[in-house]
């Protein structure tokens, strides 16, 4: 009997329900539900819609029942480093206050005089992103230590969905380890170092790895939705799932690309040398306790901003062709700058930068486009030269996947500034990565490597050869 998994994957600009199946060897995909996630203002606190979410997640099952559609089991994905705080009657403490909000200012300099900079890198192998759980947590410790003190339950925001579907609470692995708190080696919380900061290590649950079944529907959903399914942990961390999905596995740099790029390559044990602490490379658990070795680049964020800036007026296949039409603009911002995370307005924020750096000024919609691609490209080429370096090795090819892999003018000019072929595709990694830890869960494939040639068969990989001039 061929069985039916939902994969939930929320990004930070919509979620969407999709079925998967196997059929006659290839993976099948149907999509089901869609709806929008934003980043709203409440309070002071910029927050994700958490219960809202959630209402969706309902709705997309609501759905699979009018459509006659029974799956056997369902998986969530979403970005990481995002959490709610329980009390003692399992309320939320907290909103999911989203990572672009400022309140972890300063926080990572705060940290350091508790732990020096060098042996939280070695203990965790985490990079250093202002954003982490780790400053968040401290930044609720600092400015309002009772919430910590009342906190019972540390959800991550698939964990917390989790919760509400199964009443089960559990902390999944590959999503856990991008809190900067978990030690990378033996893969547990890191007592100390929560010790060291003085939070609280109670709140912290089981550390549960991809392909556990946590559980099936609490009754009164099962009731709700006219059914009930399992509910399996994927990669629950979105670019864990995606990375599971590169069928360009052997010698390949990946790049997810999506609100961010992330890029780097598949390993089998954590690299914390100085080399990767200073180009600020992370260590990140993967599925079957492979590492994602990567770095974050700002990522298609850059452009969903511009493109709001513009009062949405245009498409991103206009803005693409604009860029193309403004081929002689040349100016190019370190896209990884902290002041692109939220500014107020990212043309201004783009054009500061030029003005600040003596380049020419991006003026039209075009030149915006350029300017956000170009730079792109050259932090990606930066991230191969590192990874590179670090490896003492060439690595001959590229692997875009995710939505950002349908820019072919950006997967050109990729292959152009590295000088390697690139391999486009999947599009829907991350969905796909996380119905294959499913499936797996329910002995429908046997492992990664089986995994992976089915993606292989099943989905469309384009490839780019370099072709410009290269001048540098
Ligand atoms: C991508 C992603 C990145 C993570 C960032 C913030 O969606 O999950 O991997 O660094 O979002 O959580």
């Amino acid at each position: 009997m061929t069985k039916y998994s939902i994969a939930v994957d929320i990004g930070a600009s919509s979620g969407r329900l999709i079925l998967g199946w196997l059929e006659n060897g290839l993976l099948k995909l149907e999509e089901i539900h869609r709806f929008e996630n934003k980043i709203i203002q409440k309070g002071d606190s910029y927050c994700w819609e958490a219960d809202k979410l959630f209402q969706e997640i309902k709705n997309g099952l609501k759905k699979c029942k009018e459509l006659g559609i029974k799956p056997d089991s369902i998986g969530i994905d979403t970005w990481a480093v995002d959490f709610v705080l329980l009390d003692e009657k399992d309320q939320p403490l907290t909103d999911a206050v989203s990572y672009r909000d400022p309140r972890t200012d300063g926080m990572m300099e705060q940290v350091f005089e508790k732990i020096i900079k060098e042996r939280l890198y070695l203990e965790t192998g985490i990079q250093f992103q202002k954003f982490n759980t780790i400053y968040q947590l401290y930044s609720i410790k600092q400015n309002t230590p009772e919430i910590l003190d009342q906190a019972k339950s540390f959800l991550m925001i698939p964990d917390y969905f989790n919760y509400l579907l199964t009443g089960k609470k559990a902390n999944e692995y590959t999503n856990v380890t991008s809190t900067q708190l978990v030690n990378a080696f033996t893969k547990k919380w890191d007592h100390d170092l929560l010790d060291l900061l003085g939070i609280n290590k109670e709140m912290f649950h089981e550390i549960k790895t991809p392909k556990t079944v946590l559980g099936t529907l609490k009754e009164e959903l099962v009731s709700e939705l006219g059914f009930d399914l399992q509910v399996i942990l994927p990669a629950t961390h979105d670019t864990g799932s995606a990375v599971i999905a590169v069928p360009e596995e052997n010698e390949t740099i990946y790049i997810s690309s999506g609100t961010w790029s992330l890029i780097g390559v598949e390993n089998y044990f954590p690299i914390c040398v100085t080399k990767a602490l200073d180009y600020n490379f992370t260590n990140e658990g993967g599925i079957d306790y492979q590492y994602r070795f990567l770095k974050n680049i700002m990522g298609l964020w850059m452009i969903q901003e511009v493109r709001r800036n513009y009062n949405n007026e245009y498409s991103f296949a206009e803005l693409v062709d604009f860029a193309r039409e403004a081929r002689d603009f040349k100016a190019v911002v370190n896209v990884n700058d902290d002041r692109f995370l939220k500014p107020e307005n990212m043309i201004q924020e783009i054009m500061n930068y030029c003005v600040e750096t003596g380049q020419p000024i991006p003026g039209t919609p075009g030149e915006v486009a350029k300017c956000v691609y170009d730079s792109l490209a050259v932090s990606y080429q930066d991230a191969v030269h590192e990874i590179e370096e670090i490896f003492e090795k060439r690595f001959e090819k590229i692997n875009v996947i995710g939505g950002g892999c349908q820019n072919e003018m950006l997967n050109q000019l990729v292959a152009d500034v590295t000088k390697k072929e690139v391999y486009a595709g999947p599009v829907e990694a991350t969905a796909i990565g996380n119905i294959v830890a499913q499936l797996m869960a329910l002995d429908e494939i046997n492992d990664i490597k089986e995994a992976r040639t089915i993606v292989k068969k099943s989905f469309e990989v384009k490839k780019y050869l370099p072709t410009a001039p290269i001048t540098n």
